[in-house]
């Protein structure tokens, strides 16, 4: 990794003792609102922490969790078609790359299509983007990596930063955690930061039945209850909370109704939880939940509403046989 690049869009590095003291800031802002809450909730990014960004790379490679292999294999039956309907002399940007293990398919295809290349990864985890800089590099030496470290806040800035002709690539059903109306929100934020030429991959999971759709997000190995106890872990890590993770039970449900996997952290007694950061207590009665999480599972009429209510045109889709993953190609 070229030294200094991870910090190129950041403040000088700050000592590790002054990162650690920020970090549980954000920590301590995020889970606020949603602790004080009935019912309670926490923001679904805060499952990204280092542990929690390597227990969602354990999920990706799961068999029930089909999401990941899926989008993967259009990009290897497509990605040809993909890039040539993205257009030439592209520069390559992912919004919540973690280890952009996917997009080495679309950038193995880039390279043969141009004899340089240039990816932008943008996300929250140091850890994961580190592993894509050296993967990457290893895998590309025609390509420069230049990893950004930012939420989808600071990701959607980093855009405007970019020359060149841009392939924005929003991938994996990342945007499924968002409500629709902030999902149309944060992809007009996006086509804000395109200028003519400039294109939108989207990759979104279709609904389907919950026969399928519940292994993936409760898995018999547990992969998935770790991942989502990990943010109760990560409260007691970094606020120094003392959540009692084995009093807490995971729970998947599907919302037909509103065309969602669901995630729940239910307490299995009544219990209470200090959290010293926050000089807050916690009281659970027994079968109370905390929603951690929302994966909105599309139609193509969703995906078409949400492309057109910000400001996209849809061009062209990809999907596999089953029809069970969805990429979206779109422009301002
Ligand atoms: C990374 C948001 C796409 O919703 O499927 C995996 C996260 N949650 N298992 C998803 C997740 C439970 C994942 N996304």
């Amino acid at each position: 990794m070229r030294a200094g690049s991870l910090w190129e869009y950041g403040w000088p590095m700050a000592t590790s003792k002054q990162m650690q003291f920020l970090a549980n800031e954000a920590t301590a802002l995020a889970a606020r609102e949603g602790l004080s809450a009935i019912p309670r909730w926490l923001p679904a990014k805060l499952f990204y922490d280092e542990v929690g960004s390597a227990l969602f790379e354990q999920i990706t490679e799961l068999p029930e969790y089909y999401l990941t292999r899926t989008e993967r294999a259009i990009f290897e039956s497509y990605a040809g078609e993909i890039l040539q309907a993205a257009g030439p002399s592209l520069t390559l940007v992912e919004l919540g790359a973690g280890t952009a293990s996917k997009t080495c398919i679309l950038i193995e295809e880039l390279l043969q299509r141009q004899s340089r290349g240039l990816f932008y990864p943008i996300d929250v985890s140091p850890s994961a983007l580190q592993a894509a800089v050296m993967q990457l590099g290893r895998q590309f030496p025609q390509l420069r990596v230049n990893p950004i470290i930012a939420d989808y806040t600071g990701g959607v800035e980093a855009l405007n930063r970019i020359s060149g002709r841009k392939l924005v690539l929003y991938i994996g059903s990342s945007i499924g955690n968002f409500e629709p109306d902030e999902s149309v929100r944060v992809l007009r934020r996006i086509r804000r930061t395109l200028r003519m030429g400039d294109a939108l991959l989207l990759g979104a999971d279709f609904a389907k039945s919950p026969k399928i759709l519940l292994p993936a997000y409760d898995d018999p190995r547990g992969v998935t209850a770790a991942f989502n106890k990990n943010i109760l872990a990560r409260l007691n890590r970094e606020l120094d909370a003392d959540f009692d993770l084995d009093a807490f039970r995971h729970v998947a449900l599907w919302n037909k109704r509103c065309s969602r996997m669901e995630m729940y952290l239910e307490s299995e007694c009544p219990q209470q939880a200090f959290v010293p950061a926050l000089d807050m207590d916690v009281e659970f009665g027994a079968g109370e939940r905390i929603h951690t999480e929302n994966s909105y599972k599309y139609t193509m009429g969703m995906i078409e509403t949400i492309l057109r209510e910000s400001g996209f045109k849809l061009e062209q889709s990809w999907r596999d046989r089953q029809k069970w993953f969805g990429v979206h190609l779109a422009r301002v």
